[in-house]
C-alpha cells in the first residue's frame, strides 16, 4: 500500500521513508504536481497537521499523512515553536533560522529545548487519528555536525553528548519527536489496516 506524507519538506519524507521501511510505498506532496501548496494559517501545530492532512487527502485518494514540527524554546518563551520553518525571515532557509536563534539566546539564562511533531492521518479530506512526539533537549552555543537538516546542529537530545546532526541518521530516527510520532501511527495502522 501507499502512504503520501502532505509534505514538500523532502527531509521530512526521506526519515519517514527509512523509518517505515518497505510497509508502505512513501511518496510526498511533491510527487503529485497538481497539488497546491497548503497555506499554515493554523497557530498550533495540530491545527497546521490537520490543514495539510485534510487538504492533501481530498485531492488523492488513499492514506495521508501530515507532520507539523518545530522547536520550543523555553528561554524564548516556546519560540519558534510553529513559525521554525520561518523564523530567520525565510520560508525554509535553514541557514537563517539557526542564526536568528543563536542570536536571539545570547544573554538567555537556561538552554532547555523539545522538538515537537503533531502527525495527522487522513483519507478522503477526513481525520482518521492524530499523534504526537517529543524529544527533549538543551540549545547549543554553536552549530555542531552536518548530518540531519533544520535546527540539528544546534540540538543536543537528553542523554547524549552531540547534537543530533551528529548523531548517525539511523540513532536519531529512534530517538526524534518524528520517530516517536510515527512509531504511534505504525501501530495505529496495523491495528486499523489489512496492510
Ligand atoms: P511542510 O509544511 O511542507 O511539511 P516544513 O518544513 O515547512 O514542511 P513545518 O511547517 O512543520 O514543515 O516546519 C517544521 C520546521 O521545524 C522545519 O522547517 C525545521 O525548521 C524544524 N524541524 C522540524 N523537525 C526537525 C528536525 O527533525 N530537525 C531539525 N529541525 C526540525
Amino acid at each position: 500500500p501507499r502512504l503520501v506524507i502532505a509534505t514538500r519538506n523532502p527531509h521530512k519524507t526521506e526519515e519517514i521513508r527509512v523509518m517505515i521501511g518497505d510497509k508502505y510505498e512513501v511518496l510526498d506532496a511533491t510527487d503529485f504536481p497538481d497539488l497546491k501548496p497548503v497555506e499554515e494559517t493554523g497557530t498550533t501545530f495540530l491545527e497546521n497537521a490537520t490543514l495539510k492532512a485534510v487538504a492533501v487527502s481530498k485531492e488523492i485518494d488513499g492514506l495521508v499523512l501530515s507532520d507539523d514540527s518545530g522547536l520550543e524554546v523555553d528561554a524564548l518563551g516556546g519560540a519558534p515553536g510553529v513559525y521554525s520553518s520561518s523564523y530567520g525571515g525565510e520560508e525554509g532557509n535553514h541557514a537563517k533560522n539557526n542564526e536568528r536563534l543563536l542570536k536571539e539566546m545570547v544573554g538567555r539564562r537556561g538552554q532547555s529545548a523539545r522538538f515537537r511533531c503533531i502527525m495527522v492521518l487522513a483519507e478522503g479530506g477526513e481525520v482518521l487519528e492524530t499523534f504526537q512526539g517529543k524529544v527533549e533537549g538543551k540549545i547549543l552555543k554553536e552549530p555542531h555536525g552536518d548530518g540531519g537538516f533544520g535546527y540539528d546542529p544546534l540540538f543536543m537530545p537528553t542523554g547524549h553528548h552531540v547534537s543530533f546532526a551528529e548523531l548517525a541518521i539511523e540513532r536519531k530516527n529512534e530517538l526524534s519527536h518524528r520517530a516517536r510520532a510515527l512509531r504511534k501511527v505504525v501501530d495505529w495502522l496495523e491495528q486499523h489496516t489489512a496492510a
